[in-house]
């Protein structure tokens, strides 16, 4: 079969991509590895920048976001005890974050794409990408499942076939083939580990505040986020070799009391604990984020640590851009948007890499770190509790860099 764009992937880059592309009137097909229900459970971020807001709001999917999601105007920096608000309103010029999960944009997308007859290609395997340096690349793959239902075929045979695209688009996260389709030789891939890892659980209880905490304790990182009145996300910095299973319910709680602990007395509030999950710390840049005909957005082309709330963010403006590149592409028959996608992407995503390693590296305790390296910790807290100019520029790139128009 044919189409104009076929995109690999339906996490929030795939989808919401793919959104903006019927929006323009432009077709394309989005192939997903696994199924409809698993896509529409793995909780994974919380925090929607404002450009992201802007964007779901511009794009037509902003309802129940602003009915169910969490307008943000501050968020609360404890360190040592002591409280600091980043009032990002008032630091921005009215700027704030949204707290609605990243399971829900993908339900809505879902739902969007599904409803105006999207091509949804749910649990398909072996995905092959060719001909990217022609005007004609093809994806192949196997059909083992449906096209938008919930569950598979029913048998287990699986079905090659061929999409004939003019473009491919790898929106297929850290592990995915489309990036490994590029010859290495033609990729620069830029990395750093961290030696910390989080630990994140959800539970059920009542929101412990009404705006997220990102505290640093004597021994480490803790953040209270929040999923909704009855669910709470909560995140502990750990050791990146740990397993969920390390962390019992009591010393998960007894963490969080010590390192968020204030001097008034303040405790988290606490409830059954029915998720936890340890996350690793890296960045990653992967260079040029086009190969021919191929184009690579999201986590396909970078990773961030999950502090500055960045990755979902970085996604979606990846799409942003490429949209409005292919939109002039089909358009006005010129490719010079999509010729400048890649370093236009790119210094965005280079800002967000320092934003999140900074943040990172202000907010945790590195293991084997020598008294120097803790005393200038203290002094960058010190400096951005009492200065103004420190604040907002936390406050800016926190809230999100101003995105460029999404229509031409
Ligand atoms: P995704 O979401 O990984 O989606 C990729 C999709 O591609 C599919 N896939 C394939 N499909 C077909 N064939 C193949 N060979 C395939 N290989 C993979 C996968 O099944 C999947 O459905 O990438 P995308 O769209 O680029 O989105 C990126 C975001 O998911 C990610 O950056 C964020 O979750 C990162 N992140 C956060 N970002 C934020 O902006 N704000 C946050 O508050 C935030 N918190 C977080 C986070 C990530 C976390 N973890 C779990 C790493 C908190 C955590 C704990
Ligand atoms: C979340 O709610 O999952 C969340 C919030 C803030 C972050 C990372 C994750 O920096």
């Amino acid at each position: 079969m044919r189409t104009q764009v076929a995109i690999i992937g339906a996490g929030p880059a795939g989808l919401m991509l793919s959104h903006l592309l019927y929006l323009q009137g432009i077709e394309s097909v989005v192939l997903e590895r696994r199924s409809r229900d698993a896509i529409c459970a793995t909780i994974r971020a919380g925090v929607l920048e404002q450009g992201t807001v802007d964007l779901m709001s511009e794009a037509g999917l902003g309802d129940r976001m602003r009915r169910e999601g969490f307008r943000h105007e501050g968020t609360v920096l404890r360190v040592g005890g002591i409280d600091r608000r980043i009032d990002f309103v008032d630091l921005t010029g009215g700027r704030a974050v949204m707290v609605y999960a990243q399971h829900e944009v993908i339900k809505d997308l879902v739902d969007a794409r599904l409803a105006t007859g999207g091509d949804l290609r749910f649990e398909v395997a072996n995905v092959s990408l060719h001909d990217l340096a022609s005007s004609r690349p093809t994806v192949r793959y196997d059909n083992l499942g449906d096209h938008g239902d919930h569950g598979g075929n029913g048998d287990d045979r699986a079905e090659p076939q061929t999409v004939q695209a003019d473009f491919i688009v790898g929106c297929d996260g850290t592990h995915g083939v489309s990036r490994a389709a590029i010859a290495s030789q033609a990729l620069q891939t830029v990395e750093h580990r961290y030696p910390y890892g989080w630990l994140g659980m959800l539970c059920q209880a009542p929101p412990s505040s009404d705006e997220l905490i990102y505290a640093l304790g004597d021994d480490g990182f803790a953040l209270v986020s929040t999923r909704s009145l009855h669910v709470q996300r909560m995140y502990l910095q750990c050791d990146p070799r740990d397993q969920p299973g390390d962390w019992s319910d009591d010393r998960i709680w007894s963490t969080l009391r010590a390192r968020l602990a204030t001097r008034d007395g303040w405790q988290p509030k606490e409830g059954t604990i029915f998720d936890k999950t340890v996350v690793g710390m890296r960045s990653s840049v992967t260079e040029p984020m086009r190969h021919g005909r191929l184009f690579l957005a999201g986590d396909a082309a970078h990773v961030v640590p999950p502090t500055g709330a960045k990755g979902l963010n970085l996604a979606m403006s990846d799409v942003r851009l490429l949209s409005r590149a292919l939109a002039r592409f089909y358009r006005h028959h010129r490719e010079d948007l999509l010729d400048a996608y890649s370093a236009t992407a790119l210094r965005r995503v280079w800002r967000a890499q320092r934003f999140s390693w900074w943040m990172t590296s202000l907010l945790h305790r590195a293991p084997g770190a020598d008294a120097f390296e803790r005393k200038l910790q203290d002094a960058e807290l010190d400096y951005l509790t009492r200065s103004r100019a420190a604040c907002t520029a936390l406050a800016e790139n926190y809230v999100g860099l101003p995105v460029g128009p999404l229509w031409d």
